[in-house]
């Protein structure tokens, strides 16, 4: 079966077909193709070009004119936490009278608010939560995501979890990718004894996630009064050692050191960084690591917000996410993400684009699959009523998405 669009006022997000990240300068020019057209077939994009120069077509193609519109590769949103029950608009409003996200964690809030809800469901019952957050992030472009455990915090409850995206990924059309995060918080029930968890973390959470593959990454929540930078460094040790790729969250909330140990320990990403230091960016500069950026969460905690500008001219490689959560980013919005991006952190709209897809893509190691719209990869599509991609990020807070192909297929509208 082949789909041809032709006509796009854009084809954003042209990378080229061995580029798997872009860094520094570049990232502001997202190859464009004016009055492209795209050619996908059996899953992959075949062609692309100015819709002047198509080649011939299969005489069953199917031809859509998407003049006055853009075409982009599918966002990846690489860092959500959708897998939950409950909701915390409670503390939404105790943070508004003036508490700290750190207080109320202090108090039993926070993520153990989430955790004892999380553990009241079955499998069955935390699917059927987070279908309507994938029907909604496809809606609004999402072709990949990551989705990260986290609110199980014991052994059969993180893998009760795991499963369940497990089995989402193969019942809706957008792609999950599974990162466990044990490592998220050390459950109210062990007190004082944090030595006890992070043992059952080492030797028996760890080992079952490994050995059932029910995740690629594994996580740290690396933070004060969180997980240490030494108690981080282990657990990320022992899941390397177990063939787990790593990912940080990484100077969130306190300047801990998280960029350095991520790319010291070469994770894949570091994610937040609103309170990165120089080193760190030096660090992070050095290495493969991708810097992922979440600004939906500072502006829903209300806190500074990590220094894009920065991360950009030194040449890091950065991503954006949603960080979709109940507690520090409930929305499903990423494109509005993007908006963020733009106005309180002076990133381009260029930048975004690329941060989105090709550099998000990386911070999930699957840029050689997915993030570009190049031949011969998966043709995972947006199309968007804008006629430019500036547009998308500028007319902010509406949906844009029109249309949207997953490996070559219509999956909305359907
Ligand atoms: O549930 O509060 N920061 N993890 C680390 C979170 C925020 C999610 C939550
Ligand atoms: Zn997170």
């Amino acid at each position: 079966m082949t789909t041809v669009l032709k006509n796009a006022a854009q084809l954003v997000g042209v990378f080229g077909a061995d580029e798997r990240r872009r860094r520094g300068a570049a990232m502001a020019s997202p190859g464009v193709i004016e009055g492209g057209a795209l050619v996908m077939s059996y899953g992959h994009i075949d062609w692309l070009g100015p819709t002047a120069n198509l080649p011939p077509l299969p005489h069953d193609a199917e031809v859509i004119d998407v003049s006055g519109q853009v075409v982009l590769p599918g966002f990846v949103d690489s860092h959500t936490h959708l897998l939950f029950a409950g909701s915390r608009e409670g503390e939404f409003e105790q943070r508004l009278r003036g508490a700290s996200y750190q207080e109320i964690t202090a108090r039993g809030g926070g993520i153990m608010s989430t955790v004892r809800s999380v553990r009241e469901k079955t499998r069955e019952e935390l699917k059927e939560l987070a279908r309507p957050r994938l029907k909604r992030l496809l809606q609004f472009g999402v072709t990949t995501v990551e989705v990260k455990s986290g609110y199980g915090l014991s052994t059969a409850d993180e893998r009760k979890c795991l499963e369940a995206v497990a089995e989402l990924n193969q019942e809706q059309p957008v792609e999950l990718v599974p990162t466990f995060l044990g490592a998220h918080a050390v459950p109210a029930e062990y007190g004082d004894r944090r030595h006890e968890y992070v043992r059952l973390l080492l030797d028996d959470m760890l080992p079952d996630v490994a050995q059932n593959r029910l995740a690629v990454f594994c996580d740290v929540f690396c933070e004060t009064g969180v997980f240490s930078l030494s108690e981080s460094e282990r657990i990320l040790d022992r899941a390397r050692d177990l063939g787990l790729q790593l990912k940080l969250h990484a100077d969130e909330l306190t300047p801990l050191g998280g960029a350095e140990l991520a790319a010291r320990l070469g994770a894949v990403s570091a994610d937040h960084l609103l309170c990165v230091t120089e080193a760190g960016i030096d660090a992070l500069a050095e290495s493969p690591t991708v810097a992922t950026l979440l600004p939906g969460t500072a502006f829903f905690l209300g806190l500074p917000y990590a220094p894009a500008r920065k991360l950009i001219e030194r040449g890091v490689t950065v991503a954006l996410a949603s960080d979709c959560n109940p507690g520090t980013c409930p929305t499903e919005n990423l494109p509005l993400v993007g908006s963020m991006a733009c106005t309180q952190m002076g990133m381009l709209p260029g930048e975004v684009v690329t941060a989105l897809t090709l550099n998000a893509a990386a911070a999930l190691r699957r840029s050689d699959r997915v993030g570009a719209l190049a031949a011969g990869r998966q043709a995972d599509v947006i199309v968007c009523d804008a006629p430019n991609y500036a547009h998308l990020f500028y007319h902010f807070g509406v949906n844009h998405v029109r249309r949207v192909y997953k490996r070559g297929r219509a999956v909305h509208p359907v």
